[in-house]
């Protein structure tokens, strides 16, 4: 039997096959106003094999000159994010416990052969609050640890529409992606997976989880 970490919740088939497409009409406008970037690794300048793009006041950004960090608007528009969709702001609602919006949403799009290595997200300031994740399109192979990179881990798979929630001792363990299985959702029309993080960036605030 599958025993997650203390502190996350995986609720498979949160959102139906209709929510699920909403959201993706929701993404596309996201997507069309703020592009796909690809982001890079501070120092070596080595490219990621995910895409991404935010929305939200703040988003995730990354690139050699400058590193991690969150920013108010676009790398390559110059532009602000666009606003996080009513429907993922019902779902932080419904399940972060936090009583404050989130601030970023990092969306993050895998081809077929891309993967996230195993990290910690610690970019935030505000780490009592939750991250929740929504998946959509290709079922992926995720993997997640405990607060030391040599801590032994669990994989299991996230499919379209599965919301988890990542909150207390495992806002800070170790996770990733380790493969997309290509082909296993006929959500996207061009395939590959999609995956949306909310997030409190900001001050520490006091949250149930
Ligand atoms: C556990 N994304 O964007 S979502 C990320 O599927 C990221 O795209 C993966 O890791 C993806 O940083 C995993 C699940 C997730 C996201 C953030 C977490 C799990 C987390 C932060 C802390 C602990
Ligand atoms: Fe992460």
């Amino acid at each position: 039997m599958l025993v997650l970490p203390k502190g996350v919740r995986h609720i498979p088939g949160y959102l139906d096959r209709d929510a699920q497409e909403e959201l993706v009409a929701d993404i596309r406008a996201v997507v069309a106003a703020a592009p796909l970037f690809t982001p890079a690794m501070p120092r070596s300048g080595k490219e990621m094999s995910v895409r991404m793009t935010n929305c939200g006041a703040l988003g995730w950004v990354t690139d050699r000159a400058l590193g991690y960090r969150y920013q108010a608007t676009h790398p390559v528009t110059g532009k602000p994010w666009p606003a996080i969709p009513a429907r993922l702001l019902e779902v932080w609602d419904a399940l972060s416990a936090c009583p404050r919006p989130p601030e970023a949403c990092l969306v993050n799009f895998y081809a077929d052969t891309a993967k996230m290595g195993l990290h910690q997200d610690r970019d935030e300031v505000d780490l009592d609050a939750p991250i929740v994740s929504v998946s959509l399109g290709d079922s992926c192979l995720f993997r997640i640890g405990g607060t030391s990179r040599s801590d032994r881990s669990v994989s299991f798979r996230l499919d379209s529409g599965d919301v988890v929630v990542f909150g207390g001792p495992s806002r800070l363990a170790f996770h990733g992606v380790d493969r997309i299985y290509p082909s296993t959702s006929a959500l996207l029309k061009s395939g590959g997976r999609i995956n949306l993080t909310l997030r409190r960036v900001g001050a520490r605030q006091a949250c149930a989880m």
